[in-house]
């Protein structure tokens, strides 16, 4: 058995993989871990990457694909991390779309890469209004391809994790955790915070220890599953933000983020996550919101001012890229002309991603 353990975090988009991964590295690093992040997504330009560093992690990422399409780029960010940071433990963030990852990350790697890493169980990150409104009250404003991808995603958990319990009531936690208890029988489940790192370390000794996953047969539609994907806008944006005086940062990014937010909303678009990091010489932010009635979250504001910010926004909106950007564009370019805003070197990428081919897709135990 390899030293390296290697937890892979799943969940849906917006679920707290990020939040619960920091969380995770924070609570393992003060129990005297050396601890490695690999994240991952369909494109470059990823806010959860920055967002890690400039946390103090160490992160590798894979971009242009999924693990599970990209399962050698994968091994090769844990190699690399395992040769130079030498960590005891591994956080993996598989992209919130994918499923079917026993099958096509778990069996390929317990099969031919073993002697590299050893795996801990599955944890899926799973977030209380969205099994709320996807499972229980059956409303969900995604097409019905995403709630299926959705209840793949903790079919195959070894652990669920329900995040965000600090939104919630005690007896709204309990409610929630039965309802998955009875659900999906014989999976683990934890209710967690992962912004106020409650239960953490409940978590971690879950997954850690001598358990290791059951490995459970996952029945999935790859035409469903392909239509979900397909069915979400991606879309990474990145550029630098040049005021001609200087810029409360924290504001403009709320009024974007919210006028984008008002756009799907009015046009009867869900979002699963939107999210912006901006960073200058001084100081950085990162903002976030997962669904079109919440309110902008900032996980951090600037404190310091400055009239250049490096930009960086993913979106991931269920509707036609083409739409996504026209939208998003819109309502930059709404707050960029109220505040004499300019964006040099402005990138986008918007997509929508293709079919998930896996290169190992291992059904049975050999
Ligand atoms: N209230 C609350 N919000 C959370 C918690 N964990 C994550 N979030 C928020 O949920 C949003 C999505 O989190 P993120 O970690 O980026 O999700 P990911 O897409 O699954 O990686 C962000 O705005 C987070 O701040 C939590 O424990 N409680
Ligand atoms: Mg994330």
């Amino acid at each position: 058995m390899a030293d390296t353990q290697l937890i892979v975090i799943g969940g849906f988009l917006g679920a707290g993989k990020t939040t619960s991964i920091l969380s995770m590295a924070k609570y393992l690093m003060k129990e005297g871990k050396r601890v490695g992040i690999v994240t991952n997504d369909q494109a470059s330009g990823l806010v959860d990457t920055y967002f890690l560093k400039s946390s103090g992690m160490s992160v590798l990422e894979v971009t242009g694909g999924c693990f599970c399409c990209n399962i050698e780029r994968f091994l090769e960010k844990i190699h690399e991390l395992t040769n130079e940071e030498k960590p005891e433990v591994i956080l993996a963030e598989p992209v919130g779309s994918c499923t079917d990852l026993i099958a096509t990350i778990f069996k390929p790697i317990k099969k031919n890469f073993n002697s590299i890493v050893t795996l801990r169980p599955l944890s899926v990150v799973v977030d209380p209004k969205r099994i709320k409104r996807l499972m229980m009250e059956k409303n969900s404003s995604f097409h019905s391809e995403i709630n299926y991808l959705f209840t793949k995603q903790l079919e195959e958990a070894d652990v669920i994790v329900l995040n965000k319990i600090d939104t919630l009531s005690s007896d709204e936690t309990d409610s929630i955790i039965k309802f998955i208890n009875d659900k999906f029988k014989g999976t683990e489940v934890i209710g967690v915070s992962a912004v106020e790192g409650k239960n953490i370390e409940r978590w971690a000794n879950i997954i850690a220890g001598d358990r290791i996953s059951a490995e459970k047969f996952l029945d999935v539609n790859y035409d469903i599953y392909a239509d979900a994907e397909s069915r979400l806008g991606w879309l990474n944006l990145s550029g630098m933000i040049c005021c001609e005086k200087e810029l409360d940062i924290n504001s403009f990014i709320y009024e974007f983020m919210n006028a984008a937010k008002d756009k799907f909303e009015n046009n009867g678009y869900e979002i699963a996550h939107l999210k912006a990091y901006v960073v200058n010489e001084k100081d950085w932010a990162k903002a976030s919101v997962t669904s079109v009635d919440e309110e902008i979250y900032f996980n951090k504001r600037a404190d310091a001012d400055g009239d250049k910010w490096n930009i960086i926004v993913n979106a991931r909106v269920d509707i036609a890229p083409e739409n996504l950007q026209t939208h998003l564009k819109e309502a930059l370019n709404e707050k960029m002309s109220d505040l004499k805003i300019n964006i040099e070197q402005l990138s986008i990428q918007c997509f929508r991603p293709g079919r998930p081919t896996p290169k190992y897709r291992i059904h049975d135990n050999m």
